[in-house]
């Protein structure tokens, strides 16, 4: 299977959205194709981006930093859904419109969301010193989430069968590319800049903890009244009956969530369930290999 233009078919709702690479990484074809603006996109000194390998914990983060952002405000968190109140700035649906596009109309301060490794992220975010904040989420229970969001999302690539989408994964043929070097390159990256790097298992494990530590990192004083509230209304239980924060208001022809939901599990060790025996010692043997020298840990399990 070629997963270069494989389908030479627009996201219009009934068919799948084509890929192709930017500088080396797979990208649905209408990011490639609007990649000059993205790259040239300019950045606000007060812009807030969060940054993440795709299911690694994004939305979570958003509804997260909204609520410390609106000091615990249930009402204000619900003003819109997520993909609006944070725009997606190298994401282009024909059929709905582009971050890029969203990002620019949007008053100041913002808060965006950015999928792309740290190589292809804008200049301007850099120059312009904003804070960011990344999230990653051990790569096992990764791989699962993205798998079945592939299954569920036309605007990416059908994912083939899970024995097949295991390899892509592993190869780093999927959009945004490798997870092992997603991840690497911000770690590397993160004492250079004002970067926060978060781990999805220390959200799930210490919610209150991590929350705090987000809203050092913003600048806002949690007592400890809102804390409880924000750690309550961003649980995967309440967050799931959401519709500002599940995507249900994304149309059907693009996610249809009765193949599997955008907020699945939300579980630490799902990948369990997924993987066989010999695909974890595969697994685990490239993980040794990709992952060798860097100081970077991850939780597979609780
Ligand atoms: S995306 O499409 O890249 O923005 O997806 P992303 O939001 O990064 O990842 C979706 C996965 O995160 C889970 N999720 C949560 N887990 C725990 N707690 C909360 N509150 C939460 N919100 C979202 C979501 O269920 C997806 O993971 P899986 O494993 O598929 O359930």
């Amino acid at each position: 299977m070629t997963l270069n233009r494989m389908e030479e078919l627009k996201c219009d709702g009934t068919e799948r959205i084509t890929v192709d690479y930017v500088k080396g990484i797979l990208q649905p074809t209408p990011t490639c194709d609007n990649w000059d603006q993205i790259w040239d996109f300019q950045a606000r000194p007060d812009d807030l981006l969060i940054c993440t390998y795709p299911k690694a914990g994004t939305t979570w983060t958003q509804e997260i930093v909204d609520f410390i952002l609106n000091d615990g405000d249930v009402g204000r968190t619900q003003r819109a859904p997520t993909h609006v109140r944070f725009p997606f700035i190298e994401w282009v649906i024909p059929s709905i419109g582009s971050g890029l596009e969203q990002a620019n109309a949007m008053p100041s301060p913002r808060t965006l969301k950015t999928h792309l490794p740290f190589q292809l992220l804008p200049p301007s975010f850099l120059e312009k010193n904003c804070k960011i904040i990344y999230v990653a989420r051990n790569p096992k229970d990764n791989l699962v989430s993205y798998y079945h969001f592939h299954r569920m999302n036309k605007a990416l690539p059908a994912p083939g069968t899970w024995e097949e989408y295991f390899e892509s994964f592993l190869t780093g043929k999927v959009c945004w590319g490798s997870w092992h070097d997603h991840v690497k390159g911000w770690w590397e990256a993160r004492d250079q800049h004002r970067i926060l790097y978060l781990f999805y298992e220390d959200l799930k494990m210490k919610p209150k903890h991590e929350i705090r530590k987000l809203g050092e990192f913003i600048g806002k004083k949690l007592d400890d009244n809102v804390l409880d509230k924000i750690a309550y209304h961003t649980s995967f239980d309440v967050m799931k009956q959401n519709p500002m924060a599940n995507y249900s208001t994304v149309p059907t022809e693009v996610m249809d969530h009765s193949v599997s939901p955008f907020m699945r599990k939300g579980a630490v060790g799902d990948w369990r369930n997924h993987f066989t025996v010999a695909q974890n010692e595969r697994f685990d043997e490239d993980y040794q290999r990709k992952m060798a020298g860097t100081s970077l840990t991850f939780h597979f399990q609780f």
